[in-house]
């Protein structure tokens, strides 16, 4: 029987990104800011649940958005109505992600 030969292609992927997930983290912490990360898939409601949360408790809470999207900066648009800060980020690929700071006072 051949021996078989592992060849771990993710590990140094998995690796760089776990460190800047850690960065990420402790300037988060450092600044005491709460981002939650909001995924789901296309229609699901992501950019309603914002603009509403944004409705609810913008006033008294600082909110930011970073938007994902594989093109366009519609929702990003929709967002900056709303007059929060807001950045687009294009991966074009197919991810699709959205992320949301939460700063408690
Ligand atoms: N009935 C119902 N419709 C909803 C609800 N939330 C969102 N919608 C509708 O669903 C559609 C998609 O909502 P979006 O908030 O744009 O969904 P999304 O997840 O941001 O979509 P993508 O950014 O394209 O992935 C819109 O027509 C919304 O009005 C809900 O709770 N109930
Ligand atoms: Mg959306």
């Amino acid at each position: 029987m051949m021996a078989i030969k592992v060849i771990r292609v993710q590990e140094d992927i998995l690796r760089a990104n776990d460190e800047i997930a850690r960065q990420n983290a402790a300037l988060l912490k450092k600044k005491g800011i709460t981002m939650i990360n909001i995924m789901s898939s296309p229609g699901a409601g992501k950019t309603t649940t914002l603009m509403r949360t944004i409705e609810d408790i913008g006033k008294k809470t600082r909110i930011g958005v970073i938007e994902g999207d594989v093109a366009s900066s519609v929702d990003a648009d929709k967002i900056a109505t709303r007059s929060v800060p807001v950045i687009q980020i294009n991966t074009a690929g197919d991810v699709i992600w959205m992320l949301t700071c939460l700063n408690m006072h």
